[in-house]
């Protein structure tokens, strides 16, 4: 099979990818309900369940087996020590549950996350808000869309009466706890008109993506957490970024994604940053 990745051809890999997430969806919701196998990874606020573990392995087999030549990256499967590696293949990106702490405590903001690179570059995104029973989805210059209705980012160009959105993560090492007060500290200052944290970061890109917010940060993420909401917030007319102010970088393990570049620079002037170690082994755009 010679693998092209034109934009019809995206189109039918993304609209597969999201009947497959969908239907991870509705596995979730039923864990949802019934008690939680709980195991940590990296440190003891990192969690992992058996649904995490299992919808991953739905998610890449369903792909797999209708796609035997693509790629794939997953949360799980790195953690389990396959390496995310970004090659010219078409490849996957995905989180089986977004917001595993909210999942373990049945707060009703979790979500699916699948992301599609083709030679290093973010073209597809797919995210299923799990309990609202939304799907966003977006492919690289064909817009952006909550249950098929096109969205929008806010008009935001300032910090002063923005909405901020941003999380703890899932590391409490000194260092990165002293940077996330500063910073708190920072946006308040600002003027901002608030600061929320719900739990899962490719959800609040989508807040962000629907104008529901004007820009979120995060210090400390994986790539498949940022790669289907990088694609989203630029489809739906947004602009991110690392948080220096340089290119946004999936692999860079932090992000700035707003409604326009000048809310993300001056949001990145302010920033005490940090530095992490890359995800995986290749840089993506
Ligand atoms: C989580 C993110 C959340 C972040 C956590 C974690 P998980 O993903 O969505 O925003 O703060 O560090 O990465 O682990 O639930 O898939």
């Amino acid at each position: 099979m010679v693998v092209t990745g034109d934009m019809a051809e995206i189109q039918s890999w993304a609209l597969f990818a999201e009947f497959v997430a969908k239907e991870a969806g509705e596995t979730i919701r039923t864990a949802m309900k019934a008690e939680k196998n709980i195991t940590l990874k990296s440190s003891v606020v990192d969690l992992v369940t058996e649904t995490d573990k299992a919808v991953e392995a739905f998610i890449i087999d369903s792909l797999k087996g209708r796609y035997p030549d693509h790629k794939f990256i997953g949360e799980e499967s790195d953690a389990a020590g396959q390496k995310a590696e970004l090659t010219d293949a078409p490849t996957w990106i995905i989180d089986p549950i977004d917001g595993t702490t909210n999942f373990v405590h049945s707060f009703p903001y979790v979500s699916v996350s699948v992301g599609l690179a083709v030679q290093k570059e973010l073209v597809a995104g797919i995210i299923y808000h799990v309990m609202a029973d939304e799907m966003y989805t977006a492919i690289k210059g064909g817009g952006a869309f909550c249950n098929g209705n096109a969205i929008k980012v806010s008009q935001a160009t300032e910090m002063a009466g923005s909405l901020v959105v941003t999380e703890v993560g899932s590391g409490r090492d000194p260092s990165r706890m002293d940077a996330f007060y500063k910073n708190l500290e920072a946006v308040l200052g600002t003027n901002a008109h608030g600061i929320r944290a719900m739990g899962s970061a490719a959800l609040n890109m989508c807040m962000i993506a629907r104008g529901s917010g004007d820009v979120c940060y995060e210090y400390g993420i994986h790539c498949w957490d940022m790669a289907a909401g990088y694609v989203i917030i630029r489809e739906a007319g947004g602009f991110c970024c690392d948080p220096t102010g340089g290119s946004f970088n999936m692999m860079a393990r932090r992000v700035i994604g707003g409604a326009t570049e000048s809310i993300c620079k001056q949001l990145s002037g302010i920033l005490t940053h940090i530095e992490l170690e890359h995800d995986g082994r290749a840089s993506a755009s």
